[in-house]
């Protein structure tokens, strides 16, 4: 299976499934064992400073042998010294996020980094590919966690996928085999995961963040910050309705963003859900266990011929 997949073949993995790269809970912990259970790790670097990455990224080499990634967060105030540290240690796989990373893809490509940036439209994805040399893209839809854009993955994916020539991994509302059955019907030839990982066992998430996520549902998430220009999906709770009383009022970007300030590290670590952000993906609302991330990645791949047939079936 997937001997002949374009990712699998480009980034030596052996199965193409990437785990989305998160602030604060994409560590080494969660990226090493993605990466030892035969997919794709992905250390999110979100805004941590760079010293703190480069023992992250150590910490990772130590525990797996298997390639592994660095997600860089663009909007992040430590991004020129984030990536002085990926090439010092000679990342094999970088995705970006947030932003358009074109003014970095030269140094990263002369160290052999796999480039993979994150697109929320068919503009980005061409000029990043045409103009810049990317060697694949993800396509993330709307329905993720965290910073999204706002085309759908039903949407976005295909369209991506004319308008490249590169692998397109798909991201956004993926959490079993029935999706992953889908975005290879788009196009897509690999699928990235954010939230199916934050409820495993080798992530180091509150363990209050993983029963809020477990007990969502399909309505539960909501995208707050469009008036400051950086919008976010999270579960709704006691800060998102203060963020959207200010929104309505029209206060200041300035009072927006300091109130957001700090809240993703007090969901993920100090396991405030009411006061701290809950970024999560709308498919939530289907995640009801927590499992070892070798049983979901096996439990979708394995599932995944029985997918391609069900959806077969419906031509009968
Ligand atoms: O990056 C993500 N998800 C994230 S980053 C993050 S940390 C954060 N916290 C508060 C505010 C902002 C970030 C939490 N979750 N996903 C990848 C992603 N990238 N989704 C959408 C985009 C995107 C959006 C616009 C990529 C490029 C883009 O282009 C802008 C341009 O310049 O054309």
């Amino acid at each position: 299976m997937f001997e002949q997949n374009p990712i699998c073949r480009l980034l030596n993995i052996k199965y193409p499934v990437f785990q989305g790269g998160m602030a604060w809970i994409g560590t080494a912990e969660l990226a090493s064992a993605v990466s030892n259970a035969g997919g794709l790790g992905i250390i999110g670097a979100g805004n941590m400073p760079a010293d703190l990455l480069q023992k992250e990224i150590k910490k990772a080499k130590g525990w797996t042998d298997k390639p592994f990634g660095v997600n860089i967060m663009l909007r992040s105030p430590f991004v020129k010294d984030v990536m002085n540290v990926i090439v010092e240690e000679r990342v094999k796989v970088v995705t970006t996020g947030a932003g358009n990373p074109a003014e970095y893809v030269p140094a990263l490509k002369e160290i052999g980094c796999k480039v993979i940036p994150v697109v929320a439209s068919v503009a980005l994805a061409k000029r990043l590919v045409a103009r810049s040399g990317a060697d694949a893209v993800i396509a993330e839809g709307t329905e993720s966690g965290g910073h999204v854009g706002d085309i759908t993955t039903m949407a976005l994916v295909p369209q991506v996928v004319d308008a490249v020539d590169v692998p397109v991994i798909a991201a956004g509302g993926i959490a079993d085999s029935r999706g992953m059955a889908a975005a290879f019907s788009l196009g897509a030839c690999a699928i990235q995961m954010g939230s199916r990982f934050v409820v495993s066992e080798e992530c180091i998430a509150h363990p209050n963040y993983k029963q809020f996520v477990l007990k969502a549902r399909d309505r539960s998430t909501v995208v707050t910050g469009r008036s400051t220009g950086a919008p976010v999906r999270v579960l709704a709770n006691k800060l998102t309705k203060e963020f959207e009383r200010l929104e309505k009022e029209g206060a200041p970007v300035e009072e927006l963003e300091k109130l957001g300030t700090g809240r993703l590290r007090m969901a993920t670590h100090d396991g405030d859900v009411e006061k701290g952000s809950v970024m999560i993906g709308q498919i939530a609302g289907m995640l009801n266990d927590i499992k070892p991330v070798k049983k979901i990645i096996e439990d979708i791949v394995n599932g995944l011929p029985g997918a391609l047939d069900a959806a077969g079936k419906a031509c009968d």
